[in-house]
């Protein structure tokens, strides 16, 4: 019995704190929080970016014609993403009760700010891919592929 009080139980020198176990520890909190930070800001980026808005997750609308109406409800665009021939025009309704608007990402067009009833044309004449958002819902996003 002597050996047991000079030699501490194996499972009793285990779960000792030691100096080494507290920078382990450390450590480890240390890198779970530049996991969250780094999720955290992979996060963000996704979700500032602007590559994804909800509206351009919604279903592809391919129109032929040279007019097409886009509704513009609280707060969506119906639809939202759109193909047009160039040359086409889309008329914005604002059917919504609140104000809206119909503004180009790279600002190459921007109906203002509408209140309910009016509506706003504009022309596609040039091919490309036009984003575009509400600048009183920043929510609300389209997109106009011009072929
Ligand atoms: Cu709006």
């Amino acid at each position: 019995m002597a050996s047991d009080e000079l030699e501490p139980a194996p499972e009793r020198a285990a779960g000792r704190t030691t100096g080494g176990d507290i920078i382990v520890a450390l450590g480890a909190a240390l890198l779970f929080g530049i996991v969250l930070l780094a999720g955290f800001m992979v996060y963000r980026n996704v979700t500032d970016s602007g590559s994804s808005p909800h509206g351009l997750r919604q279903r592809l609308v391919v129109s032929t014609a040279a007019h097409l109406d886009v509704d513009i409800i609280d707060n969506d665009y119906k639809p939202a993403v759109v193909q047009i021939p160039a040359g086409s025009t889309i008329t914005f309704k604002f059917t919504g009760a609140a104000a809206h608007s119909v503004t180009d990402d790279y600002g190459r067009f921007d109906s203002g700010i509408k209140t309910h009833g009016n509506s706003w044309d504009y022309t596609f004449t040039t091919a490309g891919t036009y984003t575009y958002y509400c600048t009183l819902h920043h929510v609300m996003q389209g997109k106009i592929t011009v072929q």
